[in-house]
């Protein structure tokens, strides 16, 4: 059911255990999106299926590379968008001529997906695939049960012949209003990819976190009632049950989704807020990264994410874990977290077992003199702290609230003479439908 209320979190959700392939996906933590395809070379975000596909032609596009890019930024997982708004497809699809198959780039026999799925394996990458639903090329969209059929032999082809996918990417831009065949959906992908986290729609297991500035908040709650479509139709989708899915934060590196003349990668300190406001508080975080008219990332961009990750290896990259002895009771209780001497940090990470559900609803961080460090709600897979200024200490303190709630993880940086960042005035991304 679809309704323009937003439904409230509420601290009094059932206790639902996340499945074995949530928790993976949780704790990987880490993607890297994918956008690529007819608009890339249209120069545009979004374009209506009428850009000619002979216009797909990259002079050396290299999926290695994404994937190294990727990988050595420290992702555990890609989404690449196979078919995007505009319908054209980056498989040679038996469903439609609107594909690879039709441009000029290796003859009309090349696959970016294929190309993807084998540089993936090569590099130990886990791979997810985006199949927008609404689809601006095909002519059956007109008619919901006749593009039923169509979408749902798309997905086929991407379930079966390209291994074993990570994650489904189903964006509800452009579907307010619209009803497709998810209950046969959710049965393909049980038959074909049962591992497949899918995100938002349908039968989803993660959900989007309702903005594309890349940014969750605090609480960032694993259990919810009801899900945001999409950027730019205030629908938000009830879901009629209370449902483990854990959000998802999607950002793009430049302005745009995809790659555009002119547009530059975000500034270090903004990718490292990005960072701390989503992996930081628990959720995912899924950042775009679109290969060029080459087919590559471009250099100014994977210089970027070179800095981004020495920028992240210099606050996080000499962790100092402690001992922990902890004193529970029903409704929460007070952790000792030993380190294992005199340390100096400035940020305070924080782990809760999550294995049966989510349950710490708030907690402090204190110094052995009962001065509070850092306090929030909700820990979930991750929370990370960064304390206003540096303490030296032999220990902390976590006090948490929440039935039944255990701690498995605490851990301080040192991240001295790495400037804090501030986020930049205009970080936040258009929310209107991008012009044609
Ligand atoms: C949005 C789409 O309309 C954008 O083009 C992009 O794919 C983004 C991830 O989702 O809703």
């Amino acid at each position: 059911m679809v309704t323009t209320s937003a439904d409230t979190p509420s601290a009094a959700e059932p206790l639902i255990a996340p499945t074995p392939e949530q928790l993976q996906w949780q704790r990987d933590g880490l993607g890297v999106f994918f956008h690529v395809g007819i608009n890339t070379f249209a120069g545009k975000e979004w374009s209506d299926g009428t850009v000619p596909a002979h216009l797909f032609d990259p002079s050396d596009l290299d999926t290695d590379q994404w994937v190294r890019t990727a990988r050595d930024l420290g992702a555990k997982y890609v989404v690449l968008t196979a078919k995007h708004h505009d319908g054209f497809c980056l498989w040679p699809t038996a469903t439609t001529t609107y594909s690879v198959a039709s441009s000029p780039w290796k003859g009309g026999q090349g696959d970016v997906v294929g190309d993807l799925a084998a540089a993936c394996r090569r590099h130990g990458m886990k791979l997810g695939l985006y199949l927008s639903p609404w689809d601006r090329n095909a002519p059956q969209y007109e008619d919901p049960a006749v593009y039923d059929e169509f979408y749902l032999a798309q997905l086929r082809e991407l379930c079966t012949n390209y291994g074993e996918l990570f994650e489904l990417w189903f964006d509800g831009a452009g579907s307010a209003g619209r009803e497709y065949a998810w209950d046969r959906i959710g049965a393909l992908i049980a038959e074909l990819q049962p591992g497949a986290m899918v995100f938002n729609m349908g039968p989803a297991t993660i959900r989007w976190v309702g903005n594309e500035d890349g940014l969750a908040a605090d609480p960032c709650d694993y259990v919810t009632r009801s899900t945001d479509l999409n950027n730019y139709d205030p629908d938000v989708v009830e879901l009629g049950e209370a449902r483990y899915l854990p959000p998802e934060c999607d950002v793009s590196l430049r302005r745009g989704w995809f790659w555009q003349e002119g547009e530059e990668p975000k500034s270090v300190p903004h990718l490292l807020e990005i960072h701390d406001r989503s992996l930081g508080l628990g959720a995912n975080l899924l950042l775009n990264v679109p290969p060029n008219r080459e087919g590559r990332i471009g250099e100014d961009d994977a210089a970027r994410l070179v800095e981004f990750r020495a920028a992240l290896d210099a606050r996080f990259g000499r962790p100092v874990a402690a001992r922990l002895e902890s004193t529970m009771t029903p409704s929460g209780g007070r952790v000792r977290a030993h380190l294992p001497g005199v340390a100096l940090f400035d940020h305070v990470e924080i782990a809760e077992d999550i294995t049966a559900g989510q349950r710490v609803r708030s907690h402090r961080v204190l110094d052995s003199d009962g001065s509070v460090l850092a306090e929030g709600g909700t820990i979930g897979v991750r929370r990370l702290h960064r304390l206003p200024a540096a303490v030296e200490a032999a220990a902390v303190i976590v006090e948490v609230e929440g039935e039944g709630a255990a701690l498995t993880a605490v851990q301080v940086h040192d991240a001295t003479g790495a400037p804090v960042p501030a986020l930049p005035e205009d970080f936040r991304a258009p929310t209107e439908a991008p012009i044609d």
